[in-house]
């Protein structure tokens, strides 16, 4: 078995972090490096997807939930609008690799990429 993932030891309580929203499948919390004045993260309650290609061919219903998540916490924290980013891969960035959508949001700039 490897290790749990960063956000399973938050969702688990085991690392300290507010969750910000919560359904039965997913939840948010914030960025702990905020790349926007709003930057949450949409996590799936799994790990067992590593990024988004795997989770829209293994669940697309967990990723719509994980859309519909991430439009209700930008309608209450972001002021609506919103930009979402699946980082996908190490190249592009992604470092922990269960999958999660960044939600960015509360007033973008150039470059706001998470
Ligand atoms: P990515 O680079 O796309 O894999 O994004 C991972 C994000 O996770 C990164 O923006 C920082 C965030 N992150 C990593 N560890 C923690 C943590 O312990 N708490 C919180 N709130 N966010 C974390």
């Amino acid at each position: 078995m490897s290790e749990p993932s960063v956000f399973t030891r938050i969702l688990r309580g085991e690392i300290p972090s507010e969750i910000v929203a919560e359904t039965d499948n997913a939840f948010a919390i914030r960025d702990i490096a905020p790349q926007a004045p709003v930057h949450l993260l949409v996590i799936p309650k799994t790990e067992d997807y590593r990024d988004v290609v795997e989770l829209a061919a293994g669940d697309p219903a967990l990723l719509a939930e994980l859309v519909g998540l991430a439009n209700s916490v930008a309608a209450e924290h972001a002021g609506g609008d919103f930009r979402l980013v699946f980082n996908t891969g190490p190249d592009a960035g992604q470092t922990v690799f269960h999958v999660h959508a960044h939600v960015l949001g509360g007033g973008l700039t150039e470059g706001s990429l998470g």
